[in-house]
């Protein structure tokens, strides 16, 4: 089976997905039993360097889960996760073809780093996988991105924080067929005026061409939403688009898309930092003819708070960009605003399709300040050892310094990330990498016995005191004691 180099929902990889899909059915036919994954429970992921796996503890928050993407928190700090409600059938219970998405919500009140019971549905039915959720106040949106059905789902959340939540609106997207890379990355934050700034990410339709002018994607408002003025709009491909939503409580004001930014092939992740600048990625070219190879970098790309809705960059896709074999800037570089950092493999160990993107958390060591994590999925529907290109990366573009947080080879396809007061959230789509197992008569047949879409785990990484903290706190107190003795005499 040919891997891919972008993203699981990225990359074009129709034919490979097609691949994949005649590989199941073969093994469903033959009554193949797989038996060669991973066990069924996840092994928490070790910490590359050894510093780290004194100065982090990592935690498997939860379990079980189906394909699970990305996060956001909650208003008392509980997480909701993006996951597949997936099913019976074979097909339901693969990651591509999961025909329903739900939004749920993990507690861990005891704050052992462990979700104290099972999620909670906050949202269920919306349509396929979702790959991006945000929340600004009492909104939720969710990014859809089965093919045919992308849309942003808009929510209100209830009065109490574990109250379902209410349907407020949509944004359904219309791709013109032949599509390789449609929507997959939200980024949200309060508008300056008032509402909800949401930016959203629009595919290039190739893998190595930029999509040409005139073409566009058509994006409409209903179920409470609707654009100012009414009708529809379009937008432009291969770009960052910008809306701004006002919510009166019972419908959902849209303005016209702003484009944000160009030049891009696939913005797979996007983050605002608190002073509001934007940080994104920008999936890397796959190899014409050999497309589970790269053949240009996935990208860390940057817009400034100052020059967000002002200007429009062009990020340089498809005539610019870095190689990812060497390094190498190729194409013209005037008008072009490059990278802040490319992923090519460090030491010959290799990172491709960089899903979502964070912020090191406050929390963490004064070392990682002002840097980023990037999880990548590596290679298509493999785990563990097969996957030799997903690695959970830490960058500083300040400094240019970037390495392996957690190794190629450790996880299966490492998915979301997300900053919080706990510490780093991440997702593991599966563990054991598949995207999908052979399920016949209700039976998996894959050797583990569990349906594909219930080995998604969400980790915790959060910083345990220094020991000289420690021993600083210890030599206070005692300090203190001392004192107060003293003092009395
Ligand atoms: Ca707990
Ligand atoms: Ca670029
Ligand atoms: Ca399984």
């Amino acid at each position: 089976m040919p891997p891919t180099a972008s993203a699981p929902f990225a990359p074009g990889a129709h034919a490979v997905v097609r691949a994949w899909w005649r590989d199941l059915c073969r093994a469903l036919l033959a009554g193949v039993l797989i038996g060669h994954w991973a066990g069924s429970e996840p092994v928490v992921p070790q910490l590359a360097r050894l510093e780290d796996r004194e100065r982090f503890r990592v935690t498997a928050f939860a379990t079980g889960l189906g394909f699970p993407t990305s996060m956001a928190t909650l208003a008392d700090g509980s997480l909701l996760v993006a996951t597949s409600e997936g099913g019976r059938d074979w097909l339901d219970n693969s990651l591509f073809a999961s025909p329903r998405g739900a939004l749920v919500r993990l507690v861990d009140a005891d704050g052992d780093g462990v979700a104290d019971g099972p999620a909670q549905t906050m949202a269920a039915g919306l349509p396929g996988l979702v790959t991006s959720v945000r929340r600004v106040g009492n909104l939720v949106f969710a990014l859809s991105s089965r093919g045919g059905a992308e849309a942003v789902t808009v929510w209100r959340t209830g009065s109490n924080v574990a109250d379902p939540f209410t349907a407020a609106g949509r944004l359904a997207f219309s791709f013109p067929t032949g599509f390789e890379h449609s929507t997959y990355a939200l980024a949200a934050r309060p508008a300056a005026g008032g509402g909800v700034e949401l930016l959203f990410n629009v595919g290039a339709r190739q893998n190595s061409t930029a999509t040409p002018a005139g073409v566009t994607v058509g994006l409409s408002a209903d179920g409470g939403a609707s654009f100012a003025g009414g009708g529809s709009r379009a937008v432009a491909p291969d770009s960052i688009q910008r809306v701004v939503i006002h919510d009166d409580g019972t419908s959902l004001t849209v303005s016209a898309p702003l484009q944000i930014a160009k030049g891009l092939r696939n913005a797979a992740g996007m983050v605002f930092d608190a002073t509001g600048n934007l940080w994104f990625e920008d999936n890397g070219i796959d190899t014409e003819g050999n497309r589970g190879v790269s053949y240009s970098a996935d990208e860390l790309n940057f817009i400034g708070s100052d020059q967000l809705g002002v200007v429009v960059p062009d990020f340089g896709f498809a005539a610019t960009f870095v190689r990812y074999a060497d390094g190498a800037t190729v194409g013209p570089t005037e008008g072009v605003t490059l990278p802040l950092a490319a992923f090519t493999p460090l030491d010959g160990e290799k990172s491709e399709g960089a899903v979502e993107v964070a912020l090191a958390p406050g929390s963490f060591p004064a070392d990682f300040a002002g840097g980023l994590f990037v999880p990548f999925s590596g290679v298509f529907n493999q785990g563990g050892a097969a996957n030799d290109e997903n690695p959970l990366v830490f960058v500083n573009p300040s400094t240019g310094r970037r390495f392996h947080f957690i190794a190629n080879q450790t996880m299966g396809h490492p998915n979301g990330v997300l900053a919080s007061a706990r510490g780093l959230f991440l997702t593991d789509l599966n563990h054991t990498g598949r995207f999908g197992d052979p399920i016949s008569g209700g039976v998996t047949q894959n050797g583990d016995g569990i349906d594909a879409d219930r080995e998604g785990v969400v980790y915790l990484i959060t910083p345990v005191p220094e020991p000289s903290t420690l021993i600083a706190l210890g030599c206070g107190v005692a300090s203190w004691i001392a004192f107060r003795r003293w003092r009395r005499g």
